[in-house]
């Protein structure tokens, strides 16, 4: 009932009517839920998670696992994972969640507006005793999603503390694709990358990005926009950025797909993660009282 009573509280302070409102999502979950001329989109409370951004007259542009779990504190399989303060497996406790613990916290949101045709939410995850157990910081972390023409996100963290810190991040999206084998990424050609499936080996980019078996790698000193060519749902993504020297492209092929208990066998073949980031020997040093802003922006066309 108290889940009810929050989602009515949380529409009565933020629905904007025909535009925006919050729903009981997967597993009862609050989502904010936005429908505008320009786009239908969805974002969780839980982790500041966007799971849906479908422009107007377009399909489905981000992938979700059917399997996902969706449980309080365990991270959606889809749409656009936080991943903070660290990427991966933390490199000094190996016991800490993967990914850091943004993706997994409940953010506080802050605002819902329209902003032209488009609609605007702000989320905000403050450090507290929980993210203190894994990350001493003092900081605050705003998330703007506008959902328009395009997917606009903008992750501000903001180091309310007396030292400087160093972290990672990645707004790790999921993109829906109609066939792996026929997809391919435009823009990393002569880019250096660290091949997570070959030791970490030091490798260079040889022309568009094709995924062949397992793919997991992070490209160094990426340019501020790359292209996805998906030519049997007949369209490019892009994926431009600011602030973030990092692009990390992942697809898991046959057999971590059947070994990820909460991702269907055969989904590989219709999703491709491409990720903004600013990850590894790129990561981000901010100052006391600084702050520091990545930024995604994902736009379609016709290929
Ligand atoms: O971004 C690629 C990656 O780091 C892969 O190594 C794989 O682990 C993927 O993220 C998914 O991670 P998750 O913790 O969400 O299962």
């Amino acid at each position: 009932m108290k889940a009810m009573a929050t989602i009515a509280e949380l529409n009565r302070r933020f629905e904007i009517p025909g535009l925006a409102r919050i729903d009981e999502g997967n597993g009862g979950l609050p989502k904010v839920v936005v429908t505008t001329a320009e786009a239908a989109g969805e974002i969780y409370l839980p982790g500041a998670h966007v799971t849906s951004w479908k422009p107007s007259g377009r399909e489905e542009v981000l992938f979700v696992s059917a399997k996902s779990r969706w449980e309080d504190g365990v991270a959606i399989r889809g749409g656009v994972p936080i991943c903070f303060p660290w990427f991966g497996s933390k490199q000094d406790d190996p016991k800490a969640p993967a990914h850091g613990f943004a993706r997994t916290r409940a953010w506080d949101l802050q605002s819902v507006e329209k902003d032209g045709d488009s609609v605007r939410v702000t989320m905000i995850l403050e450090s507290d005793e929980k993210t203190k157990k894994w990350w001493p910081a003092d900081f605050r972390s705003e998330y703007r999603v506008i959902f328009g023409r395009e997917l606009r996100m903008e992750l501000t963290m903001k180091n309310l503390g007396a030292e400087a810190v160093r972290f990672e991040e990645a707004l790790h999206t999921y993109f829906r694709i109609g066939d792996i084998e026929k997809a391919r990424v435009q823009g990393l050609d002569g880019i250096k990358y660290t091949d997570k499936t070959d030791a970490r080996c030091e490798k260079m980019q040889q022309g568009d990005v094709l995924i062949t078996a397992e793919t997991d790698r992070e490209y160094l000193d990426t340019p501020h926009a790359v292209e996805l060519i998906d030519p049997v749902m007949g369209r490019k993504i892009g994926i431009a950025n600011q602030n973030s020297r990092t692009t990390v492209v992942w697809n898991p092929w046959v057999k971590k797909a059947a070994a990820m208990s909460d991702f269907g066998d055969e989904e590989w073949r219709q999703m491709i993660c491409v990720e903004t980031t600013n990850v590894s020997q790129l990561a981000v040093d901010v100052g006391a009282g600084c702050k520091h802003q990545m930024r995604a922006k994902i736009s379609i066309e016709n290929s």
